[in-house]
């Protein structure tokens, strides 16, 4: 076994450890209806959201200011601003170049050998009780599997899911969730001296065939208080894999 196999040997069981970590209570509210008027909205928290700005998938990775080692090694992303891991659970999975939903782009997950694969945004910063509404475009040719969004980050792994259609074949659907950041987990997660913690979004395939990705925004639509929505329901424990 090379060094480099024995790197991906390491951060897969480190990443298998971190899956087995339970989730705690979240709130997702999946594919909600808009409902919030004319409320002014924040800036799109996610960088490079409809994928046309290529890192070139021949950049060495230590370039792009990813803050996790598994992706500093594992990850080969096309994306500016996003890394991206096949190889989760056993899988195989390729990272390709697909027509845009928007622009010229989107990202493809392309299935090899099933197991997880998926995309990473960089850490984003924000405050715990921030209510962030998510977005994403998505399409699936052959994709016989589970296909979700997964929070993660200073909360923990998997503080909130959105669960993506479960049809092997769709075109371009947008699904959505209204989430609320949790406090951090643990004295390392602290938040920094302006109050924020530190985030993920990876969007997720555990299926055969191909998952297409473009125009992700995330969007913080109330800051802080944590107050009660009356729409908001329960979602699904996400993150522990099955044998
Ligand atoms: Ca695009």
């Amino acid at each position: 076994m090379n060094a480099g196999e024995d790197v991906m040997e390491r951060h897969k069981r480190l990443i298998g450890g971190c899956c087995m970590v339970l989730v705690s209570a979240f709130t997702v509210a999946a594919a909600e209806g808009e409902g919030s008027g004319g409320r002014a909205a924040g800036a799109n928290l996610i960088k490079n959201p409809s994928f046309e700005e290529r890192s070139g998938p021949r950049k060495p990775y230590p370039a792009e200011p990813w803050g996790y080692g598994f992706l500093d090694t594992l990850a080969r992303s096309p994306f500016a601003h996003w890394g991206y891991s096949g190889f989760f659970d056993g899988g195989e999975y390729d990272i390709k170049l697909g027509k845009g939903h928007t622009g010229r782009v989107a990202a493809r997950l392309v299935c090899r050998r099933r197991g997880r694969g998926g995309i990473c945004t960089e850490e984003i910063k924000v405050k715990p009780g921030t209510t962030l509404r998510f977005s994403v475009f998505v399409k699936a040719k052959g994709a016989s599997g589970e296909c979700f969004v997964n929070f993660e980050g200073d909360p923990g792994d998997g503080w909130a899911a959105i669960p993506l259609p479960r049809k092997p074949d769709y075109d371009w659907t947008e699904v959505k969730g209204t989430v609320r950041v949790p406090k951090p987990r643990g004295k390392r997660h602290q938040p920094d001296e302006e109050g924020n913690i530190r985030i993920l979004v990876f969007i997720y395939t555990k299926a055969y065939g191909e998952l297409w990705i473009d125009d992700v925004s995330l969007v913080p639509i109330a800051g802080g208080e944590a107050k009660e929505d009356a729409g908001e329901k329960k979602g699904r424990k996400i993150g522990t894999p099955k044998a």
